[in-house]
């Protein structure tokens, strides 16, 4: 093995020396593909305004090879310091470039979603939108401290302490909810992962589970993820097909939450997150769909999520059909330089679609 080949075996982002890494044969990330000669030297002792330094952004995947992307921001000047990478990896992934703007829009007026017929509305378990967030003034969870992460929870349990009506609720701290609580809050889907790898290289699980927690409302149909990859992770969420309600949901509880909390975003790359893929709206809008006749029909299932830039996933991260469902997870692929309302358009209109080829299908 050459002494500078990255792997599993680094213990810390301080391991990766003067030399570029040397990323093994066969590794895809698009880290290693734009780490070029020429961007290491340029960055390589670089450290962003919260004093991030470029090491620590691609240590996730100097470590885990089997990575996409392969990069985590400290904060959200770590996009203009490291741009000669950041950006490169912006454009290749979203397609948007350095001079490209990103404009919001949660008008949930403006969408258009009429209701699914009765046989359709049965195809579709539940429908979820959620978009991510992260406080201004702040660095990204990577770089922050234990007490800034805590100041961070402080914000967003005083903003959610002010809703009223449907949003009202609770909020659970992760390290002080009782062995009910959690039982519950796991068997609802509604607990953090753990124990993912990727956020682990990026310091994101740092001081776990201190500062983290979940707030939901009464009837469970609205939640707030605090500090776990991002620092806010806003879901709606509910049986059925009723993308407009949902999203209607989303839109006025995120708003509510901004007029407490200030979010980092920019004219270039909309709202600030970790993980570059999840920039510009944050946002993923996805129904749990069943579709047991287009699933054994790959290409033309494949084509058409391709033509309505919708996502076709597992209901458990992976694609459901190995575990013997008929059970998707349909979402929008894009996340910046759309709005929001066009990017849940994108969903509805796919889901639609693969509905309509659903229905054509005999057997
Ligand atoms: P995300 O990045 O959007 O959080 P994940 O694929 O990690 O995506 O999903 C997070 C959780 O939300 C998982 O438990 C998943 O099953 C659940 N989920 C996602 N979409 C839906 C949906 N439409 N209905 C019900 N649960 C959903
Ligand atoms: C990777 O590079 O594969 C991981 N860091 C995750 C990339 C996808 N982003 C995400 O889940 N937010």
């Amino acid at each position: 093995m050459n002494s500078d080949e990255v792997g599993p075996h680094l213990g810390s982002w301080q391991e990766l020396g003067d030399r570029k890494p040397v990323f093994p044969k066969g590794t895809t990330s698009l880290l290693s593909k734009l780490l070029t000669d020429d961007v290491w030297d340029k960055l390589k002792n670089k450290t962003d305004a919260h004093g991030f330094h470029f090491k620590q952004a691609i240590f996730s995947g100097c470590k885990n090879l089997d990575s996409g992307i392969g990069v985590y921001a400290g904060s959200h000047d770590s996009y203009t310091t490291f741009a000669a990478l950041f950006d490169k990896i912006i454009e290749e992934y979203h397609g948007h470039k350095p001079e490209d703007k990103h404009v919001a829009n949660m008008d949930y007026t403006q969408l258009s979603c009429p209701p699914f017929a009765s046989d359709e509305d049965k195809m579709i378990l539940s429908t979820r939108v959620r978009v991510a967030r992260n406080m201004d003034g702040y660095p990204l969870g990577s770089g922050v401290t234990k007490e800034q992460r805590r100041e961070i929870a402080q914000h967003v349990i005083n903003a959610c302490g002010k809703f009223e009506g449907d949003l009202e609720g609770k909020y659970y701290s992760l390290d002080t909810m009782t062995p009910e609580e959690q039982n519950q809050l796991i068997q609802d889907h509604f607990l953090f992962k753990e124990g993912d790898r990727f956020l682990e290289a990026a310091a994101l699980t740092r001081d776990w589970p201190d500062g983290r927690g979940i707030y939901h409302n009464n009837d469970k149909t609205f939640l707030v993820w605090v500090n776990e990859e991002d620092q806010l992770r806003i879901i709606s969420m509910q049986q059925g097909s009723d993308i407009g309600q949902v999203f209607e949901r989303l839109s006025r509880a995120a708003s509510g939450i901004e007029q407490e909390c200030k979010f980092a975003k920019d004219d270039h790359v909309g709202y600030i997150t970790s993980c570059p893929t999840n920039l510009g709206t944050g946002l993923r809008a996805s129904v749990h769909i069943e579709l047991p006749k287009l699933g054994k029909r790959k290409e033309w299932f494949d084509a058409i999520a391709s033509k309505y830039h919708v996502q076709i996933r597992g209901i458990h991260g992976e694609h459901s059909e190995e575990d013997g469902g008929h059970v998707y997870d349909i979402s929008n692929l894009r996340r910046l330089g759309r709005s929001e309302v066009e990017l849940v358009q994108d969903m509805y209109d796919g889901v639609k679609a693969m509905i309509d080829a659903e229905k054509s299908l005999k057997y």
